[in-house]
């Protein structure tokens, strides 16, 4: 397969397809199979290069669950998807749901550990020669937002995945399958948050494509009070800055809107 630079171009859609009980922005709404089928058929129509497909639940206190429910979850929806000619990534932590998604047709691993979480995973990705989302979060899931504290938050997300880029590349990894993401929401405050979008650009000096995901998060509500499903407008405001900044993958799930808004950005800039 050619570099993942080349099959993405910038500001490339990474649709967001959920399928657990309890995510924070769409828990629940795609947790049967067809519903699932569906929604992921729809965002590649409205442009999705890509559509990320979960299992275990990311939100803020969260507990990892079993690698059997979490298979149960995603294997049918993957297969399916991709089954269909539909580039499929998938949003999971452990080695043993990531090479059954792999065989099922997925082609990318998000693994917002960052390879941390499974000493299998690094293996299972060089092995399949597959593309690999490596994600800054401080802690885990489960104590992430317990006052994360940083001297200078992008320094420090910068150096992190510095770090974990060696680690994959030394277990096997091609550094041309590698795609880095700042981890928006993930042991930050929303104002660390904000700052690591502001100061995207510096990311780029670490040579790897970025992805952001900011869709739906909560530091949009503390700039405009807001439920997750009232964050559309926030969203949007944050994916156009990143993509200026350099991201050339976005994670969204509003994928019509976002996709409007970011070609629209993109023609603009062309006339100036
Ligand atoms: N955010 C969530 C889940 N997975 N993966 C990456 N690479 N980046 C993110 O920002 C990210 C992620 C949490 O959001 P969701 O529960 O709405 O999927």
């Amino acid at each position: 397969m050619a570099p993942l630079a080349e099959r993405y171009a910038r500001g490339a859609l990474m649709g967001v397809l959920n399928v657990t009980p309890d995510s924070f922005s769409d828990g629940g709404a795609f947790a049967d199979l067809e519903t699932a089928l569906l929604h992921g058929r729809r965002m590649a129509a409205e442009g999705a290069a890509i559509v990320d497909v979960g299992g275990e639940s990311t939100r803020p206190g969260a507990r990892p669950g079993s690698a059997e429910l979490e298979l149960a979850r995603v294997l049918p929806v993957i297969a399916g998807l991709a089954a269909e000619g539909i580039p499929v990534s998938v949003d999971t932590s452990k080695a043993e749901v990531a090479r059954a998604a792999l065989i099922a047709g997925a082609v990318l691993v998000n693994d917002v550990t960052a390879l941390r979480g499974d000493p299998e995973m690094a293996s299972v990705i060089a092995d399949a020669g597959a593309d690999l989302c490596l994600m800054h979060m401080l802690g885990e899931p489960r104590t992430m937002q317990d006052a994360p504290t940083y001297r200078d938050v992008v320094a420090e997300v910068e150096s992190f995945l510095a770090e974990r880029t060696e680690v994959a590349v030394a277990a096997g990894v091609r550094e041309e399958r590698l795609v880095l993401d700042p981890g928006i929401g993930f042991g930050k405050t929303p104002e660390q948050s904000m700052t690591a979008l502001a100061r995207l650009g510096e990311l780029q000096s670490l040579g790897f494509p970025l992805l952001v995901g900011a869709s739906r998060k909560r530091f949009i509500s503390t700039v405009t009070p807001s439920e997750p499903h009232q964050r559309l407008g926030g969203s949007i405001a944050a994916h156009l800055l990143a993509a200026q900044n350099g991201a050339r993958m976005i994670r969204a799930h509003d994928v019509a809107e976002t996709v409007q808004a970011l070609r629209v950005a993109a023609a603009i800039r062309e006339q100036g």
